[in-house]
């Protein structure tokens, strides 16, 4: 078991597209755990493996308090999403003490692989279809903040490397 690096915006690793996973074997569970570590000691909710610089399509998430309710999605597609809306205030493990309200379909279908390479096929709502679609926006390469318009997603991007510059000041003091 291992914890991994988690990358931090604007890494421009974050913006690589995830390829498919051919085979899900021993390697990509050892994957799917360290993954699972590192989401669990963050505490997070949802971790694509592009933040943790492996650019192949796995997520994992767990929305339950316990932490015992791990959902392993393997070339996660939506196969429907909803017209309808809803309104979610987001945040990322790649982009820490931001939090931004970011518009996404409410209902989703979904179909993946899970750790043991059977196809699972499901419809998620609320909290879960936020956190899917986020998490497969990260295997596109895509970071929530690049979801917010130009002028709010330039200003964030201004104030994350200005936070950057003071605590690379900090450790140099
Ligand atoms: C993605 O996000 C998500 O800023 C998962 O300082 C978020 O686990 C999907 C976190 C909201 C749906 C709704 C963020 C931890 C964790 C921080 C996370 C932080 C510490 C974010
Ligand atoms: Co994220």
């Amino acid at each position: 078991m291992a914890i991994l690096n988690i990358l931090h915006y604007p890494d421009p690793r974050l913006h690589k597209v995830a390829k498919p996973v051919a085979q899900v074997d021993d390697r990509i569970r050892q994957l799917v755990k360290d993954m699972a570590e590192t989401m669990y000691q963050a505490p997070g909710i949802g971790l694509a493996a592009t933040q943790v610089d492996v650019h192949e399509r796995v997520v994992v998430i767990d929305l339950s308090e316990e932490q015992n309710e791990l959902r392993v999605l393997i070339n996660p597609e939506i196969l429907s999403r909803s017209d309808d809306t809803q309104v979610y205030e987001e945040g990322c493990l790649s982009v820490p003490g931001i939090y931004e309200e970011v518009k996404r379909a409410s209902e989703i279908r979904v179909k993946a692989l899970d750790e043991n390479g059977q196809t699972q096929e499901f419809d998620a709502d609320g909290l879960l279809a936020v956190c899917i679609q986020h998490e497969i926006d990260h295997l596109d390469g895509k970071v929530f903040i690049q979801r917010l318009s130009s002028l709010k997603h330039n200003r964030l991007r201004t104030k994350i490397l200005k936070q950057r510059r003071e605590k690379q000041l900090e450790t140099v003091e």
